[in-house]
């Protein structure tokens, strides 16, 4: 069996999305803006990919949804654009965001830092949750925006989104979240909660990669990024990928439409699957799970190398991972442990498992059973190690087993 556990870093194109893409490769391959038939027969499918879209998150006629060419394009977009709008060409210097935010926002935010701007990272609770004190009392008159993640990728723990759009309204500061581990996984309804700007990629809701978009509330101002051909508007220039926005409409829907049964059904094999593994000793896992998307698991075995889970889960066909994706290859600690207050050796224990919902309970039973047998042989050789001590060549091993 081969089970995959990494649906917060990807997921599987739902089959029924890449039938409903198939006939816009070499059949309707039109360009929706040239103006023979080639390209206006693409105008009905184009349309009910839209209506897909705003329909699933509740958005108003009034609102733009543009796509993107996923979610770090958007977040880039709407930092560096409330930069030039509102710092460059207003009288704002600031923004706010979170230490745990995923690097298309930290970095885009460090980018910024070197052109002047001031950038407040703020931490989180022990949960790894923003607290709604915390945002308010670091927003000043010279806040431009405030950027934060709806839920994490690396913990799923949920961020008070509602409550914080609140606090921006009230002080008149453009409010981003970074939607992109919160559609599909909880219910996202965007007339609920006052959110300026939503970013989002259709591959974290078994859509194609390469596609997302960014939602802008009652189709602000926001200069573009990408300037071209005007398509979107002119808000986003460059061909529509016609296959991939089609692709997301349907993956929207089918991720969106029965959100509460298949969030209860993928939380069902989610709890069982952590009750069974914090039967292991000296085992955590960060957050509430009832303020967690209910697909996701950070746990953190004392004494087990996040790198060393990884390689034996792989060895029995399982793919999870230390974190984040784009991470993942560094072999720094895991920094969102780190914001939490794990010190340095609790922080490369972490090991995130997704689940989706296509997700087994034939396959959380396996991984419980596989998982299980890693820790013990994990724990083994540690043990091992430490009997033997220092003096048998030890050093050269610890090297291998250490390699931080
Ligand atoms: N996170 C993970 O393993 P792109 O790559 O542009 O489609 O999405 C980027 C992105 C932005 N925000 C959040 C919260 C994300 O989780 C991601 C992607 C993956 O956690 C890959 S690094």
């Amino acid at each position: 069996m081969q089970v995959y556990l990494d649906n917060n870093a990807t997921t599987m194109c739902d089959p029924q999305v890449v039938e409903v893409m198939q006939p816009y490769f070499s059949e309707q391959y039109g360009n929706p803006n040239s103006l023979h038939k080639f390209g206006s027969s693409i105008h009905p499918a184009l349309m009910n990919a839209i209506n897909q879209t705003y329909t699933a998150l509740n958005a108003a006629d009034a609102d733009d949804i543009v796509f993107t060419s996923g979610a770090t394009e958007s977040n880039n977009w709407v930092l560096q654009s409330v930069w030039i709008d509102h710092i460059l060409n207003g009288d704002k210097n600031h923004i706010v965001t979170t230490e745990v935010e995923h690097p298309a926002i930290l970095a885009t935010c460090k980018f910024l830092e070197d052109q002047g701007v001031k950038v407040t990272y703020l931490p989180v609770n022990h949960e790894g949750v923003v607290e709604v004190h915390t945002v308010k009392s670091f927003i000043t008159e010279k806040t431009a925006l405030v950027s934060v993640m709806w839920a994490s990728n690396e913990t799923g723990m949920i961020n008070p989104i509602k409550e914080i759009g609140e606090i921006c309204k009230e002080k008149g500061v453009l409010f981003h979240t970074d939607g992109v581990q919160a559609i599909g996984k909880i219910p996202v309804d965007l007339q609920d909660v006052h959110v300026d700007f939503l970013s989002f990629s259709a591959h974290k809701f078994h859509g194609p990669k390469g596609i997302g978009g960014l939602y802008i509330k009652d189709s602000q101002a926001l200069s573009p990024l990408l300037h071209g051909g005007s398509q979107m508007g002119g808000r986003r220039s460059g061909t529509l990928n016609v296959p991939y926005i089609i692709g997301m409409g349907k993956a929207i829907e089918l991720a969106t439409q029965n959100i509460q049964s298949t969030m209860a059904s993928i939380r069902a094999k989610r709890d069982r699957l952590e009750d069974a593994l914090l039967e292991l000793s000296d085992t955590f896992v960060v957050g509430d799970r009832n303020n967690r998307t209910p697909n996701t698991i950070l746990i953190s075995i004392k004494g087990v190398e996040g790198e060393g889970m990884l390689w034996d889960l792989n060895n029995g066909q399982i793919g999870a991972s230390t974190g984040s994706a784009c991470a993942s290859e560094d072999l720094e600690a895991n920094t969102v442990m780190l914001a939490i207050g794990a010190d340095n050796e609790l922080a490369h224990t972490g090991i995130r498992l997704s689940l989706s919902r296509f997700t087994t309970d034939a396959e959380v039973d396996y991984v419980i059973s596989h998982f299980k047998g890693a820790v013990a042989r994990l724990r083994n050789i540690s043990s091992s190690f430490a009997k033997q001590g220092p003096s048998k060549g030890g050093e050269v091993q610890e090297c291998e087993l250490h390699h931080h």
